[in-house]
């Protein structure tokens, strides 16, 4: 999907313990030994670790099976196996791990440097030596390894973001992400340049705060319009949205009502953010009179005018995004 992959289904396992070792000493000058068979290793685990670097899980999507390594079988003088390596499986922040069948919810990595066994390794079986006792002097048994575990998985990204940019297509929004952060959104005077999400960050003293890029959302976008709802979920755990409003869009009057709309078909919940408006390209000839139409119109809410060309109201979005990151 436009090269950002957000959801791939994979198997995963845990490795099977190694089995325990028959043996019997063997020395010169003592003919009949003891048993001595060794224990067999434990079978890797399956481990998920979270990485702030990582933004995707493309890395994730050319391999379908990710097998942890079998416990070695123990040896003869009491040796252990040697124990199977774990499998760690690096995500970005937001991943989240589904039953493949039953997309029941299994874990939710939301933290940084996270580190979580998922399926435990087998344990590796007891050799021979276990086993000896007052009437077997000789058992000629050891036990085989624990099998290990092995699951269908998908796995499925949602960004975790402070703020997330709705608007229609060519609005401003990778301009302003641009502008405020590290980013480096393609920016254009065409709609739906920007295809696939985009995080930026600025801080505010302490505080860092991510700002989601999404693509540009049409009339009719949760019903599969335009590039659709599909990364509309990439904003659904945020702080708060940021509405922007084309001031050089003849339809500026009713794009907020449209946008919201949009969200609310796909989630009520998303609809009910705490937000801002953003009345972007301010610079245009024709924005200050729509403006003041706009403010008509919603007399109760916060309308920021914003041109990123002359850089007025920057300071105020900056302001903005702070505040609702704390909500
Ligand atoms: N006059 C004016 N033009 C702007 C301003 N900000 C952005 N633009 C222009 O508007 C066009 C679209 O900008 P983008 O930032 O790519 O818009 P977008 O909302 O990310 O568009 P999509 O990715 O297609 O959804 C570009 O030609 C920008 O140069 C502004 O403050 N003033
Ligand atoms: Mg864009």
């Amino acid at each position: 999907m436009f090269g950002f992959t957000d959801e791939t289904t994979i198997t995963a396992a845990s490795g099977h313990g190694g089995s325990g070792c028959v043996s019997f000493r063997r020395e010169k000058y003592v003919p009949r030994g003891g048993p001595d068979g060794g224990d067999g290793g434990k079978g890797g685990d399956v481990v998920f670790r979270v990485r702030r670097n990582l933004r995707t899980l493309a890395h994730l999507a050319s391999q379908d099976k990710f097998f942890a390594e079998n416990g070695k079988p123990g040896k003869g003088r009491k040796k252990h196996g040697s124990d199977g390596q774990d499998l760690i499986i690096d995500v970005p922040p937001g991943t989240i791990i589904r039953d493949a069948e039953t997309r029941e919810v299994l874990k939710d990595l939301t933290g940084e440097e996270e580190h979580w066994v998922f399926l435990e390794g087998g344990k590796g079986g007891k050799g021979n030596w276990h086993f000896r006792s007052a009437t077997r002097q000789a058992p000629r048994y050891a036990q085989s390894g624990l099998p290990g575990v092995q699951r269908n998985l998908i796995i499925e990204l949602r960004i975790i973001a402070d703020i997330g940019f709705v608007g229609f297509p060519n609005a401003g929004k990778s301009s302003l992400l641009n502008l405020l952060t590290n980013a480096h959104s393609k920016v254009a005077g065409y709609p739906f340049t920007t295809k696939i999400p985009h995080l930026g960050v600025f801080s505010s003293g302490e505080r860092l705060i991510t700002l989601a890029d999404i693509p540009g959302i049409i009339e009719g976008a949760s019903q599969g319009a335009g590039l659709g709802i599909t990364f509309l979920k990439h904003i659904a755990r945020t702080s708060g949205i940021a509405y922007f409003i084309d001031m050089g869009d003849e339809h500026f009057l009713s794009a907020y009502e449209k946008l919201v709309n949009e969200l609310r078909t796909y989630s009520p919940e998303l609809a009910r953010k705490p937000e801002v408006m953003i009345a972007s390209k301010m610079d245009l000839p024709e924005a200050p009179q729509r403006l003041e139409q706009l403010q008509k119109l919603y007399p109760q809410k916060e309308i920021i005018p914003l041109s990123v060309f002359s850089g007025a109201g920057v300071q105020q979005v900056r302001q903005a995004f702070m505040r609702l990151a704390a909500s």
